[in-house]
């Protein structure tokens, strides 16, 4: 196939290298081994969805692929993997069936949601009232105590043969994000430091780190 041909099949994520929804797909395409492209999103204020990749919720991540646009992290985490030549086995949020496991994550989802609009809250400056933001960031303690005590009881059931969950992935997102946005001393949280740490050892997270795209 000519380059130009094959630079047009090739999946572009249009995301943000800050961004923990974001990271999530590259961790996924990095061990799918699905090449891609990445389009940067400049400006999150904007309201064009067509910067956002069409998505009228104008957030990131979304992944063009010549059969659409997938819109959100797992949508876009799914298509890589039917994507990918690999098929590595990776356990979904949908394969979760105990209350641990379904309900971490769940929390993970909403911190990383709720951490969203700490963030998008601060760059839209002070009209967010004190009231809802004491609220959000109370959310997020307790999410984050909750995942302490019971990551442990979650990760060990998991299914041990499997090659990825999402839940790791979103929890080392999560966990990792707080950290570099200044969101959350994270250095309290001994057991979702100790997971970190290991799951930090793929090589699919030393190919995506964290940054401000320029
Ligand atoms: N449901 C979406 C949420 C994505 C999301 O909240 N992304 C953030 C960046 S990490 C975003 O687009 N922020 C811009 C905004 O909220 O205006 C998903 O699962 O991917």
């Amino acid at each position: 196939m000519p380059a130009a041909l094959e630079e047009l099949a090739r999946p572009v994520i249009i995301g943000r290298s800050s961004s923990h929804f974001t990271r999530i797909t590259r961790v996924f395409a990095a061990e799918m081994r699905v090449d891609y492209s990445f389009r940067v999103v400049r400006d999150l204020m904007s309201t064009d969805p067509g910067d956002y990749g069409g998505n009228p919720a104008l957030k990131i991540p979304s992944l063009q692929t010549p059969r659409g646009v997938w819109f959100g992290a797992l949508n876009v985490c799914r298509e890589l993997w039917r994507q990918s030549s690999l098929r590595p086995r990776v356990v979904w949020p949908e394969d979760l069936d105990e209350p641990v496991l379904a309900n971490a994550q769940e929390l993970v989802l909403q911190a990383m949601a709720t951490e969203v609009s700490l963030i998008m809250g601060k760059l839209a400056g002070p009209s967010d009232s004190h009231a809802h933001h004491t609220k959000m960031r109370n959310g997020l303690v307790n999410m984050m105590s909750w995942l302490e005590e019971n990551a442990r009881s979650a990760l060990a059931a998991l299914p041990p043969q499997r090659d990825l969950s999402f839940l790791e992935v979103s929890l080392f997102c999560l966990v990792t994000h707080l950290e570099f946005r200044d969101v959350l001393p994270i250095a309290p949280y001994a057991e979702l430091n100790r997971f970190s740490q290991q799951f930090a050892t793929r090589a699919s997270i030393s190919e995506t780190p964290y940054r401000f795209d320029t």
